[in-house]
């Protein structure tokens, strides 16, 4: 008796021990999203969005809170993907061009002018190359939940209104990351490398001239027409957003509850990327309210700042992966 009881016992912790090699499905107390803008941004409202729909579906069992505004990663925005990928923080809602410093594919979207339009961006992030994307998300450790918007980044500065590329000589212009410094710099400008939360004061202090940014998703939002006068609406380059987790976090929900944040993802994403759209119209009649003097480039002008930037077009569709450019182009044209 006192000899079978044993080899059940034994049996049992043998069975603990393997499956606890498999990270069991035992939920966490919170699960830690992060973003690097303010809250009132539709990104970040898209981020909430999503934390609110998980609390409500899975009744309070899996509890998404979200932090804005890059504390978690110090102020540094490059630096999220890689804290969700070696598991410090569980989520991100991200842009693409925060992740490509750590994952270069992710540069394809920042390609200038590779799309005119919404259709082509949406083409391609059905293509077979979006789905590529998502796959090499796995190799460093997170899993895809869903795509988002940040949106088509326009020009903002304090100078003057900006038609050719002659007008942006020597102007400091504030950017994110390398592919954005070589843009700037094949067309005559100054790009200073800057984290987005020190750029509202740099922008007021005038430590800089200009900026680029979405219009409805962050411009507005973030009131960056109080410290700019002029703004060209030139689609030079698509921001996209990745709402993605860490491997093993995912691994701490249960099937079931996997489900329902997949699907609480999709909706999420599907009202942040209607709201960015939404408020686009409007919102270039905003600025102008609000004394913003907004330069529309022709196809013929838009045409002088494409041709300049055509080297580094080549140059960083070679560090993306010309497989993934090409297969983006091909949705592109598929839409003209
Ligand atoms: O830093 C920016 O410009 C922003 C807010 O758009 C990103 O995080 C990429």
């Amino acid at each position: 008796m006192m000899k079978r009881l044993a080899i059940l016992v034994l049996v049992a912790i043998m069975g603990t021990l393997a499956f606890g090699g498999m990270v069991s499905a035992k939920l966490k107390a919170e699960y830690k999203l992060t973003t690097n803008v303010q809250a009132a941004t539709i990104w970040g409202q898209g981020a909430d969005k999503f934390a609110e729909l998980v609390r409500e579906r899975t009744k309070g069992a899996v509890n998404i809170k979200v932090y804005h505004n890059a504390v978690l990663t110090g102020g540094d925005q490059m630096r999220q993907a890689e804290m969700v990928k070696n598991g410090a923080i569980d989520m991100m809602l991200n842009s693409t061009i925060n992740i490509a410093p750590t994952i270069g594919e992710f540069n394809v979207f920042a390609l200038p002018f590779l799309f005119p339009s919404y259709e082509a961006v949406d083409a391609a992030v059905a293509s077979p190359a979006g789905e590529r994307l998502f796959q090499i998300l796995e190799k460093y450790n997170m899993i895809g939940l869903g795509w988002g918007e940040n949106g088509f980044r326009e020009l903002t500065n304090n100078v003057r209104p900006i038609v050719t590329p002659d007008d942006l000589k020597g102007l400091k212009i504030r950017v994110t990351v390398p592919i954005y410094v070589d843009i700037f710099r094949a067309l005559g400008a100054n790009p200073i490398a800057m984290q987005w939360g020190e750029v509202f004061t740099a922008l007021q202090t005038r430590t800089i001239d200009g900026q680029e940014n979405p219009i409805a998703g962050i411009i507005i939002p973030t009131k960056v027409y109080e410290v700019q006068k002029y703004l060209t609406d030139w689609h030079y380059s698509y921001d996209a957003l990745v709402l993605a987790v860490n491997k093993d976090s995912w691994a701490t929900i249960d099937p079931a509850n996997q489900e329902i944040v997949r699907q609480c993802a999709k909706e999420a994403m599907e009202f942040e990327v209607a709201l960015s759209r939404s408020e686009l119209d409007k919102g270039l009649k905003f600025l102008a309210e609000k004394g913003m003097h907004i330069t529309h480039l022709t196809p013929a002008q838009q045409k002088v700042f494409r041709d300049k930037t055509a080297d580094v077009y080549n140059k960083w569709a070679e560090k993306v992966g010309l497989d993934i450019v090409r297969e983006f182009e091909k949705a592109v044209a598929s839409t003209k």
